[in-house]
């Protein structure tokens, strides 16, 4: 039988600078959800990329005395490196400055010109640069840009503009007819109410003032402005527009695309617009996540208040900042940064509670049966309450993961783990060990804990697979009881087998010592 697919995308990020850890927060995330779709049987394609025209770039490249090619080249390769640091799995990169994303782009503009839905006038508006927007006058904060607070520029040019009002009432009825199709729910209820019901206007898409784009083929002197070129990639990506759109047809509509709350409006509304308007299926799901705050503000490269993810992942590892990110920012809410916190949460969660669950239980496996997993007596509510509870967690967390709820994931996986702790506790097997009678008892209870510790190491493996591998590496887990398919079942670690301690997988970091640092 064929797989059912699953294509998840994520933005395509500005590479005008380095990307910092709000960025990496929307692909860890979009990075846990390919791997989850992976394991339970989905065939996955993942997108990520970089959104590199725009006349901020121009702006950078020439100040920096260099190509905007050459700049973004540069930038995008760290960017392909920061995401093999943090072993994101994408399948596909798309850059906006692609060749095949380029051509199709310029089909696409030329498909809706001919249509009747971009037609040409003048653009007159507030621009700020750094942030790439227009404002109208009443959107301006004391004369500034709403957004950074920066000085704007009136600018008046020929354009283009995109009829989106046209369809606004076909939009809306999807949006009540899908419910969907944005989420969480209160993004949607003001998307309708913000913006749908006081009714669209059309859209700039075009613009003479800078180079630093995709032409339009029938009017050299404009090129195409931002979110046609941008939004687009979506499908390019798949090959929509060339001679081979295979992927496309497979793969597309999208099952979600992964946002920040920032860009909801332009993949709810212009995004749907454009496919409408190109007779194209609409994705079934834009999810329009929270903002990674620091000291109560926005994370942003125009504020320069950014936290570095290469510095983190030197300090403290890629899956404690995979792990903070995907438990930090509830569902559909925001998430604070900041060191202190985040050292808390690696201390507490990943060394104590994970950490030494794996660690006491190897420990524990080699002092009384020098390091072979050995069988033993499974007895009394203790161990019925723990294969109780490892063999539901699995369908907890597919049913929160299924609706992004990546936190409440989490928070399910560590209540198994602390249930194992309690295990320990309850059963107290250095107890046992003083008695010969009770060596099967010894054995089975041992078992239990590697039992639960394979079925928290399966549940982890697409948020934190590096720790995932790890603890299989240790404990000499096949991989035929790794599987999605063996999680459902208590009592399929192998008996016979050696294990093997290994580092810790969290050694306890001392707070007042590593801020000092
Ligand atoms: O907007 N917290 O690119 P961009 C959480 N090129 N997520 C954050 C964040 C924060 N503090 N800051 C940024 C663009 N993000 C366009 C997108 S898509 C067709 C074009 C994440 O580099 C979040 O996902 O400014 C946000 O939507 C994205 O980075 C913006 O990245």
């Amino acid at each position: 039988m064929e797989k059912k697919t699953y294509y998840i995308t994520t933005p395509i990020y500005y590479p005008s600078n380095k990307l910092h850890i709000g960025n990496a927060y929307t692909t860890v995330a979009a990075d846990a959800m390919a791997r989850f779709k992976r394991l339970t049987g989905y065939d996955v394609m993942f997108l990520t990329g970089t959104d590199e025209h725009g006349q901020k770039i121009e702006r950078i490249a020439k100040e920096k005395g260099t190509t905007p090619k050459a700049y973004v080249d540069e930038i995008v390769a760290g960017i392909k490196d920061l995401w093999k640091l943090l072993n994101i799995s994408y399948d596909r990169f798309i850059r906006t400055t692609d060749d095949y994303h380029e051509r199709a782009v310029q089909e696409i503009f030329k498909k809706l010109y001919e249509k009747g839905d971009i037609y040409k006038g003048h653009y007159e508006g507030w621009y700020c640069t750094p942030c790439e927007s227009f404002f109208t006058e009443t959107q301006l904060v004391d004369g500034k840009c709403p957004d950074c607070g920066r000085p704007v520029e009136l600018t008046k040019e020929e354009a283009y503009f995109f009829r989106m009002s046209k369809y606004q009432d076909r939009l809306l009825k999807h949006i009540e007819e899908h419910p969907d199709f944005i989420q969480p729910e209160s993004r949607k209820n003001e998307m309708i109410n913000n913006f749908l019901k006081p009714g669209l206007e059309d859209l700039c898409v075009s613009r003479t003032s800078f180079k630093w784009g995709i032409p339009v083929t029938f009017d050299e002197n404009h090129v195409i402005y931002v979110w046609v070129d941008a939004l687009s990639n979506y499908i390019t990506a798949l090959g929509y527009g060339s001679d081979d759109d295979t992927l496309y047809r497979k793969y597309w509509p999208a099952d979600v695309h992964l946002v920040g709350k920032d860009i909801i409006r332009f993949h709810t509304i212009i995004w749907p617009i454009m496919l409408m308007a190109l007779d194209l299926p609409l994705p079934k799901q834009v999810f329009g996540h929270g903002w990674l705050l620091v000291d109560g503000g926005k994370m942003s490269k125009s504020k320069g208040n950014v936290v570095d993810p290469v510095v983190l992942a030197d300090h403290f590892g890629v899956d404690a900042i995979r792990y903070y990110l995907l438990r930090e920012i509830p569902f559909g809410s925001d998430g604070l940064y900041n060191n202190e916190m985040f050292i808390k949460r690696i201390n507490s969660d990943l060394a104590n509670d994970l950490g030494n669950l794996v660690s006491r239980t190897l420990t524990m496996i080699e002092k009384y049966f020098g390091g072979v997993i050995t069988e033993g007596r499974f007895e009394g509510e203790f161990d019925e309450s723990l294969r109780k509870l490892a063999v539901e967690t699995h369908s907890k967390v597919e049913s929160l993961v299924d609706r992004l709820r990546i936190s409440d994931a989490m928070d399910e996986i560590w209540k198994l783990i602390s249930r194992a702790n309690k295990y320990i506790d309850e059963t107290m097997p250095w107890v046992l060990a003083k008695d010969e009678a009770q060596r099967d008892r010894l054995a089975g209870v041992l078992y239990n804990l590697t039992e639960a510790i394979r079925i928290v190491s399966i549940l982890i493996s697409s948020f934190m697979p590096d720790t995932s591998r790890k603890i299989n590496e240790q404990f000499n887990f096949d991989a035929d009881i790794l599987t999605w398919d063996s999680i459902k079942e208590f009592g399929k670690t192998k008996t016979g087998v050696k294990v093997q301690r290994g580092e810790l997988l969290f050694p306890r970091i001392d707070v007042e010592k590593k801020l000092a640092e």
